[in-house]
């Protein structure tokens, strides 16, 4: 089924024409309510007449967190704050969060794409759906779900917290769709094994997953664990939230809602746009917000848009899996490493179980990984009087990172359950590194 067959499966000159009207229109509009975009192109010497077709978006400037930053709490809103109805924020590692506020008609737009992308999910008002994302200034929880509502399937605001009580949910409501992190998908499934709930007791169908990186690898053992097909949703807060891509029944890829969210492919050092295929960073102009729009934000996630039609019939552009951040990119003895790599090398090994760390240090001007992976429950069954087991596992691990990887891991081996779990984003990664 396709929500909205109209737009989304768009002939692709129709889809141009309509992105090229509302690039110019966007640009008229933030030119004459933002002081800060009328700066940045009366210095590149632009005028909105400049922009009358898609094509013309190469000569606007690009944003940046920082000029979000920068212009905190509201420099880069365009709409009064009397037509803004909401706020979400969205928490840096450092500084100041991030402001976004939508209009009513953001917010319907918001729920139109969250509408298409549960429909490709094969979601209906039969459903049950449990919205496992945080509710509060993170846009997980509220923006699956007006997506809901909007379906007019039922919708259980869950939020995260309280995974024994969600399992105990899940069974006795007949929950058939659930929507969290990846990561907090294996928690769940972990304290669901733990309660003795099989879920085959479960009557969970449909999986909303995003919000971090996640494998194909992660995917089989949640669908499997779970008992319920898995997609990808993708998004950001600066853009909208969830859902401004997702997948369909053909899962080779996410298409990207582009009549609302313009988006390219640049060479994050030249800043020169690439061609279908290639991997670059994507870069998003918001072609309908009125809230606060964005011209070219640099979202800092790396993947490409994908070349060819998709056989769903939907004709918006599919972008592949996010392959890391340029910015949370991990930089070892000069290889560059991210971190749902590694977490493709551990989770093709079976003894490992999904759940690791990475540590990086400075000893001596050496950078030091160390990877923390807790071992399968089965596994170490198997040899429990004897550290043998663990040591050749942490081998293998080392082995195979580095024949993947090209670097040399220092590898611990945990025991099951002693990682600590997250109901959010999870927090892989450590830096300890000081550089200055
Ligand atoms: O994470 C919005 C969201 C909520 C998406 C619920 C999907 C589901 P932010 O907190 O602003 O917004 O974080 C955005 O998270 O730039 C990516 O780096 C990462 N991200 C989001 N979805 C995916 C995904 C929400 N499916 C940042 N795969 C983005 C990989 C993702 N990374």
């Amino acid at each position: 089924m396709i929500w909205n067959p109209i737009k989304e499966c768009m002939p692709e000159e129709q889809k141009r024409e309509l992105q090229g009207k509302r690039l110019h229109k966007l640009v008229d509009y933030v030119y004459h309510n933002v002081p800060f975009y009328r700066k940045k192109m009366q210095e590149l010497d632009l005028e909105p007449g400049d922009i009358q077709t898609i094509d013309d978006i190469v000569k606007l400037p690009f944003t940046t967190k920082q000029d979000l930053r920068d212009n905190y709490p509201f420099g880069l809103q365009a709409a009064p704050q009397s037509e803004i109805i909401r706020i979400h924020a969205s928490t840096g590692t450092t500084g100041n969060p991030t402001i976004v506020g939508y209009t009513r008609k953001d917010i319907d737009v918001w729920s139109e794409c969250m509408s298409r992308c549960l429909t490709a999910y094969g979601v209906s008002r039969n459903d049950i759906f449990s919205v496992a994302y945080g509710y509060g200034l993170f846009t997980g929880g509220l923006g699956v779900h007006y997506g809901v509502e909007n379906l007019g399937a039922t919708v259980v605001p869950t939020s995260t917290g309280g995974t024994q009580k969600h399992a105990k949910l899940l069974k006795d409501l007949g929950i058939t769709a659930l929507a969290c992190t990846p990561s907090y998908a294996l928690h769940l499934a972990e304290v669901i094994e733990q309660m003795g709930i099989t879920k085959e007791e479960l009557k969970l169908r449909v999986g909303a997953f995003g919000a971090e990186p996640w494998t194909e690898n992660m995917r089989q053992e949640i669908q499997q664990r779970l008992g319920l097909k898995g997609y990808n949703i993708y998004g950001l807060s600066e853009i909208m939230g969830p859902c401004v891509s997702y997948e369909c029944e053909c899962q080779d890829g996410s298409h990207i809602n582009e009549d609302h969210f313009y988006p390219e492919i640049i060479d994050p050092a030249t800043l020169q746009p690439l061609e279908r295929g290639k991997d670059g960073e994507l870069v998003f102009t918001t072609l309908t917000k009125t809230g606060m729009p964005v011209l070219r934000y640099r979202t800092r996630d790396l993947c490409s848009l994908l070349p060819g039609d998709c056989p769903c019939g939907r004709t918006f552009v599919r972008m592949s899996s996010i392959k890391g951040r340029s910015d949370d990119m991990l930089i070892i003895r000069g290889i560059n490493v991210f971190p749902s790599q590694v977490e493709s090398v551990l989770l093709g090994i079976p003894e490992c179980a999904p759940y690791y760390r990475l540590i990086v240090d400075r000893k001596n001007n050496l950078d030091i990984l160390t990877v923390q992976v807790e071992a399968r429950q089965e596994y170490l069954a198997q040899g429990v009087d004897t550290l043998a087991p663990i040591t050749a596992l942490e081998r293998k691990v080392a082995d195979r990172l580095k024949s993947v990887l090209s670097i040399s891991a220092l590898v611990q081996i945990k025991m099951p359950g002693s990682l600590e779990r997250f109901e959010g984003k999870a927090k892989i990664v450590t830096d300890n590194r000081k550089l200055v």
